[in-house]
């Protein structure tokens, strides 16, 4: 008896614990929400060897008798930016891997007739919350939102909130031991307290049908199982101005129907108010309306076939040698990015925060946006596979009216296993359950020459399951020219539209070289492999779009060499300190070329 009552306890313990930290439905459109931002300067303790837990430093406790102390206080010692990430805050944390435990006080009030909202942009990578002492949340991945609701735990007045952040690389996590990016740590984006009405407007999709320029697909939930609520969607500018009623989940669909919708596209980004009322709540935002398919060989934009000119970033301020945050930030990067020309973006390699993608969607970039599944991934793991499955779920949430989106990556340079096609089709799968309205889309890096064949070829069969299929290829630098630039023809799933997803070389800027040699590390060898390389897209037949690698040198700890790299990649067309390189302009000229066709 006695036993069969602790197995029920623990069972009890198991099963609040599992709920406290369960991952919420993402409240759409979190800015457009009564918010406020829980930024700035936090207190924060290093804890190299994981020892916060066992003595909860979270519960923040104050001697009170003679004989009570405290191995720690988060009083009075380090400082750090919220958003941020620590490596870039402080000399001894440049390379650190391991947990940093943050807090902070604020004020905060129980309301009775609201419920409120603890929201992370993200934590990079692994966290724990405490709130007032308790552990109520916990989330892996570190490129994407999440949420607990904390109308019950607040206190009037003074609050106390804990984040133990962890960015150790282990063999199970996305990304997994080695990436070629910097393992920054750290509450990486806003953290925010969001108010919303008892019951309200969790979520809706409200984006343009693929196939179809004038109907709107409408899907909206509300926070609770309620039936016959009445939601008044509406559109002034195109004069909708349509009622729904939710069914027994709380859910309702239409279909609007918009003859003089004007559609976004890079030359017109245009972007209308859409706003969505029920009794209790309303929330409104700036949302676009366009198509994109595939058909044949071709990637149609509002059906016009459009040749994707791409470029590459990663969420990186090089000058800062650290995160990109804020729309400032996110204003250098896109900025950049529109001076070359182009009409898309590939948000390398993870979903980055959204005030890029927002903005991008203003200045009229189409973007690719992808989850961190990059080559090393374990795909026998089947959490690892469940956590893929979230992280690409709360990519798509987070910007599924964002209509800027054309592409959801699911994969970057992964090799054919039974196991890996078992993990990316659930991915697809996941994907389409949310969104059928954007391409999907993976990188490969298997193409070779056929020297029987004289060609370029691939074989994966996974490619059979995605709309476009995106190539990696850094001819002239990882391979060799196997022919002639004018004679590399390739035969790579002729079905299909293609997209040279990479392709690049490293040059320091202002050395100057052979531009035959590889290892002179010069600007003239990357121009004359951006020249060789423009000559061989040519011969690519169902070539629909190029994305070199990338607009500006980033960190990467792999990059050993001591003059020319320090600690950098250096493909960028741009440098670290922001001077444009040789290949900059050739590809400015390229793009200039082929915007003939967009
Ligand atoms: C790749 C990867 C990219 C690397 C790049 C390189 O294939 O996808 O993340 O940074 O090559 O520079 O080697």
């Amino acid at each position: 008896m006695e036993k069969r009552k602790r197995l029920l306890i623990c069972l009890l313990l198991l099963l609040t614990f599992i709920g406290s930290v369960a991952a919420q439905e993402l409240i759409t459109n979190i800015y457009g929400r009564d918010i406020r931002l829980l930024n700035g300067k936090w207190n924060a303790i290093i804890d190299l060897y994981d020892q916060g837990q066992r003595m909860k430093i979270y519960e923040n406790q104050q001697p009170k008798g003679n004989t009570d102390f405290f191995e720690y206080a988060f009083e009075g010692g380090l400082r750090l930016n919220v958003p941020g990430d620590w490596n870039s805050q402080l000399p001894e944390l440049k390379y650190y891997e391991g947990t940093v435990w943050y807090a902070r006080h604020f004020v905060a009030e129980r309301l009775a007739n609201k419920r409120q909202f603890l929201y992370f942009g993200a934590v990079s990578y692994r966290c724990k919350v405490y709130l007032n002492g308790k552990e109520i949340a916990g989330h892996e991945g570190g490129f994407t939102p999440f949420q607990m609701e904390v109308t019950e735990l607040l206190r009037d007045g003074d609050n106390f909130l804990v984040v133990e952040v962890n960015n150790r690389r282990t063999k199970d996590a996305i990304p997994a031991m080695a990436f070629d990016w910097w393992n920054y740590g750290g509450i990486t984006r806003d953290v925010l307290l969001v108010k919303t009405p008892q019951t309200f407007i969790q979520d809706y999709f409200i984006q343009l049908d693929k196939n179809a320029p004038d109907r709107i697909i409408t899907k909206v939930h509300l926070s609770d199982k309620k039936a016959g609520e009445k939601v008044i969607v509406t559109i002034p500018e195109l004069k909708i101005n349509t009622e729904l009623i939710t069914d027994a989940e709380g859910r309702a669909e239409t279909i609007l129907n918009a003859k003089k919708l004007q559609r976004w596209s890079p030359e017109n980004p245009k972007l209308y108010t859409v706003g969505l009322s029920t009794g209790s709540d309303y929330v409104e935002e700036q949302i676009g309306f366009r198509n994109i398919v595939v058909k044949g060989t071709d990637i149609y934009l509002n059906g016009r076939p459009t040749f994707m000119c791409s470029i590459s970033f990663h969420e990186e301020i090089p000058q800062r040698m650290g995160r990109a945050f804020s729309e400032a930030d996110a204003a250098m990067l896109l900025n950049e990015a529109k001076e070359l020309g182009v009409n898309m973006i590939r948000l390398a390699h993870y979903p980055q925060n959204e005030y890029t993608v927002r903005l991008a969607e203003k200045m009229g970039f189409i973007l690719w946006q992808e989850i961190p599944i990059w080559q090393g991934i374990d795909f026998t793991d089947s959490t690892t596979k469940q956590k893929a499955q979230r992280m690409l779920s709360e990519m798509i949430k987070r910007d599924q009216n964002r209509c800027a989106v054309g592409y959801w990556g699911v994969a970057n340079e992964t090799q054919p296993s039974k196991e890996r096609n078992e993990f990316l089709t659930s991915l697809l799968e996941v994907g389409k359950q949310l969104d059928t309205t954007r391409l999907y889309v993976a990188a490969f890096d298997l193409v070779h020459f056929n020297h029987e064949k004289q060609r370029f070829v691939m074989e994966d069969s996974f490619t059979s399951q995605l709309d476009v299929v995106a190539i990696n290829k850094y001819m002239g630098w990882y391979h060799p020219w196997s022919v002639e630039p004018k004679d590399a023809i390739w035969e790579v799933v002729t079905d299909k539209p293609l997209i040279i997803s990479e392709f690049g070389g490293e040059a320091l800027y202002g050395q100057s070289g052979d531009e035959n040699v590889a290892s002179s590390w010069s600007e003239e060898y990357q121009a004359r492999l951006y020249r060789d390389n423009i000559r061989m897209f040519d011969n690519i037949p169902n070539l629909r779009g190029v994305s070199p690698w990338i607009l500006f040198d980033f960190r990467s700890p792999f990059r050993f060499h001591p003059t020319n790299q320090d600690g950098w990649n250096r493909k960028g067309l741009v440098s670290d300190q922001g001077m444009r390189k040789k290949a900059w302009y050739i590809m400015k000229a390229y793009y200039r070329k082929k915007g003939a066709n967009y």
